[in-house]
């Protein structure tokens, strides 16, 4: 099928034509529209208008990068990887992803279950809801995808056949390497940069050398590490949730990366949702649930991670026999210890390019006070430099918590 970008006047003919939405909808009259709010792709909801409760969500990529427009072009294959990524998370765990009713690569579009009873999770936290069973849930989600898609549970060929798969995602992985590893650390045309003229933190973090060989090393592990399937984008604005379920939404940057990024990526936007907390509302309380779940969910993480390894004898790293039981038992530890140690580094990288690189989050650049936005970004970019600078020797996620409550 060629190609064609749809509208909410059109995608009610595509659908027409594809069963499993048939079969969705019956004879309901249904009708869509854009509620799209990322920074990429147009998002429709359909819905029906003689059942309300029965609605679909479809996503379709354009040949170019939405929130600048036609002159930012990015090719769309972005989302055969969303497509693919989506299948094979809901295949490992389905509780944490949307069902896809339909997929079709040629039109880079996907139809899949509209969650309406979930919210942006950045919203959420904004507003200091507590998600109580958040940490549970996404650790669950982390360790299993991470291990199950990595040569601790794969075999060799498994393993370079989902690599095959997955890393031509060329174009989404070259957007992380410049913007979240080199232009917001530098001085460059894509930069916030009303914001960084005249800013003495900007000036200060450009010229940081000491910081930018670490951030080096980060990108280098980023481009050439294969451990894992990735979701690759793993922000709160990537998390629909509510009280009693979270889901995984948005895995278009998809490909095998290392084992830590994505972690650090959730742990880069939670901070960032603390620092909002500390400058604008000054929540103690909610603050205090934020540290909390951080610690819950990186202690969960690692101990899931151990227990899906202990049930796996035989892998592509690993051979039955190879090794006596407690010195693979302290490997094994040691590993997970470097699994977070990275995402701690990475964590760092991603809390510092929302400061003054394109696509800052709402907790910081939506500070409209100019000095508390200040005073964000400060303690944003303390943070971030103790992480990538300490990355390598932290032992455990009170010192993680540590760094956090010490800066200011
Ligand atoms: P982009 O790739 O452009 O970032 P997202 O996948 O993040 O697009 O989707 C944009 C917005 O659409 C989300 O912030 C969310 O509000 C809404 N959305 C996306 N998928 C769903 C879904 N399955 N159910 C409900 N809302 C969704
Ligand atoms: C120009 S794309 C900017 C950012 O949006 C996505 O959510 C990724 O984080 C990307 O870096
Ligand atoms: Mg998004």
């Amino acid at each position: 099928m060629e190609y064609k970008q749809l509208d909410k006047t059109t995608i009610i003919d595509y659908l027409e034509n594809i069963q499993s939405v048939r079969e969705f909808f019956l004879s309901d009259t249904i009708e869509a529209d854009e509620i799209g709010d990322g920074n990429l792709n147009f998002v429709y909801i359909v819905k029906s208008l003689d059942d309300p409760s029965k609605a679909l969500i479809v996503k379709q990529a354009v040949p170019y990068l939405r929130c600048v427009g036609e002159d930012f072009p990015l090719g769309r294959e972005r989302m055969t990887y969303e497509i693919r990524a989506l299948e094979k998370f809901y295949s490992i765990f389905p509780n944490f992803v949307p069902r896809i009713y339909h997929s079709n690569e040629d039109m880079s579009l996907v139809v899949m279950e509209f969650l309406d009873n979930h919210v942006i999770m950045r919203k959420g936290l904004i507003q200091s809801v507590k998600y109580v069973n958040f940490s549970e849930q996404i650790s669950t989600y982390m360790s299993a995808m991470l291990f199950y898609t990595s040569s601790l549970a794969l075999g060799s060929s498994e393993k370079r056949t989902l690599i095959d798969r997955f890393n031509s995602n060329t174009e989404l992985c070259k957007l992380t390497e410049d913007l979240v590893f080199s232009f917001a650390f530098m001085e460059h045309e894509t930069n916030d940069n009303e914001n960084v003229k005249d800013n003495p933190h900007a000036k200060k973090l450009f010229a940081d050398m000491e910081l930018k060989e670490k951030v080096l090393d980060l990108k280098y592990k980023f481009m050439t590490q294969n451990d894992a399937l990735l979701h690759g984008d793993l922000h709160t604005g990537s998390i629909m949730i509510n009280e009693e379920e979270t889901y995984v939404i948005d895995p278009e940057f998809a490909f095998v990366g290392p084992f830590g990024f994505d972690i650090g990526a959730l742990l880069a936007n939670l901070v960032n949702n603390y620092i909002h907390h500390c400058v604008v509302t000054k929540d103690e309380e909610f603050k205090e649930w934020l540290l909390e779940t951080i610690k819950e969910v990186l202690d969960k993480f690692s101990e899931k991670f151990l227990n899906f390894w202990s049930e796996h004898k035989d892998s592509a790293l690993l051979v039955d026999g190879y090794m006596q039981a407690n010195s693979l038992n302290n490997y094994k530890i040691r590993f997970v210890k470097n699994i977070l140690k990275d995402s701690v580094g990475f964590a760092g990288c991603k809390m510092a390019r929302r400061v003054y690189g394109v696509a800052g989050v709402e907790e910081i650049r939506g500070i409209e006070d100019i000095t508390l936005r200040h005073e964000a970004e400060a303690l944003c970019l303390e943070i971030a430099r103790e992480f990538i600078m300490k990355y390598e020797t932290i032992e455990s996620t009170d010192e993680i918590l540590e760094i956090i409550r010490n800066a200011g």
